[in-house]
């Protein structure tokens, strides 16, 4: 759901026209204070330190410019010129960014930043190029586990009869079918709707995103399936990068990457917070038994066969594989 820009974005913007600054504009789906925002507000106060204050950015966030799909295309044509989304929306658009989002791929955060921070990774993001956007960084999204509303999953067999939410990708549609339950594909901001409404029975996100939405609230049942590391990324619109002179994109990639290492910062605490913070509103936390998560991970390996067909993607997947410690 789009919102009317209010008057004071309006006049930020002027004045920041009037005192001859370049306001480039970044979307994110979630609310002020969330460390993907302030990452890239971070990146914003480097970026107009570097610059002499030419360019300043701001951050629209909780959705006001829409939900992930609709900025990822607006990104696309030009009309937003950042935007921090998580990989698994640009599943079917992209298809490298399929890989990282895979099934209990990575064994920790350090094989994953371990892939990410290395060509793989700087493949991925150059793979942005042939669809209109410049891929600048990747950052941590934790490990995404399922919830529930009335009833927990403790075992494989528990999903059975489930109705799901995952975002809008085929991926992970398919991965609850591998499960046994069944995906449903919806933008965040429904989520909270169709999980009261009983729409869906569950969904699943990370701690931050569970603690953040609300969503803890109406479904109190955390299973620690950890099952998608699926990272965040921070693209920029082609049209907008192709505007810039080569010393300022530079300077763009720059401090685009000098908010990662924050962003690491900001994560790890946020992680620790919300989960405290969910555990203190008596969320049930679930850590299903060894053999619950062997039969997990042995339902979704077909999945990798289906999803992995292009050689060169199958080249990627096992340079990842081989950088497991
Ligand atoms: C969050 C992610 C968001 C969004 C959301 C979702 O973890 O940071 O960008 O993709 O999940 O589930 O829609």
């Amino acid at each position: 759901m789009k919102r009317v820009i209010g008057l004071g974005v309006l006049l930020g913007l002027c004045s920041a026209a009037a005192s001859g600054a370049t306001t480039l504009r970044a979307a994110d789906t979630h609310p002020a204070g969330y460390p993907t925002v302030q990452a890239v507000l971070y990146m914003g106060e480097r970026l107009e330190a570097r610059s002499g204050g030419r360019y300043r950015i701001r951050v629209f966030a909780e959705r006001q410019l829409g939900e992930e799909k609709e900025t990822i295309a607006q990104t696309r044509s030009g009309a937003i010129d950042l935007n921090r989304v998580n990989l698994a929306p640009f599943n079917d658009v992209v298809p490298e960014t399929v890989i990282p989002s895979l099934p209990f791929l990575f064994r920790s955060t350090e094989h994953m930043r371990r892939a990410l921070d290395g060509p793989v990774g700087a493949e991925i993001l150059a793979a942005f190029e042939r669809h209109g956007l410049v891929g600048l960084a990747f950052y941590d999204s934790g490990a995404r586990s399922f919830y529930t509303r009335d009833r927990p999953v403790r075992a494989a067999d528990d999903f059975r009869g489930l109705k799901l939410r995952v975002q809008q990708s085929q991926l992970f549609v398919d991965l609850v079918a591998a499960l046994g339950a069944r995906g449903v594909g919806l933008p965040y901001g429904q989520v909270m709707t169709a999980l009261e409404t009983g729409l869906v029975d569950g969904a699943e996100n990370n701690w931050p995103s569970y603690e953040s939405s609300g969503h803890f609230r109406v479904a109190p049942h955390y299973t620690l399936t950890e099952h998608s590391m699926a990272p965040e990324v921070l693209v920029m619109s082609m049209a907008r990068w192709q505007r810039l002179a080569p010393a300022d994109r530079a300077l763009v990639r720059r401090c685009a990457t000098e908010s990662v290492r924050r962003m690491r910062e900001l994560w790890s605490e946020r992680e620790r917070q919300s989960e405290a913070r969910v555990r203190a509103a008596g969320v049930v936390v679930i850590r299903p038994a060894p053999e619950a998560m062997r039969e997990l991970a042995e339902r979704v390996r077909p999945m990798y066969e289906r999803h992995v067909r292009d050689p060169r993607l199958k080249a990627m997947l096992e340079r990842i594989r081989a950088m497991a410690p």
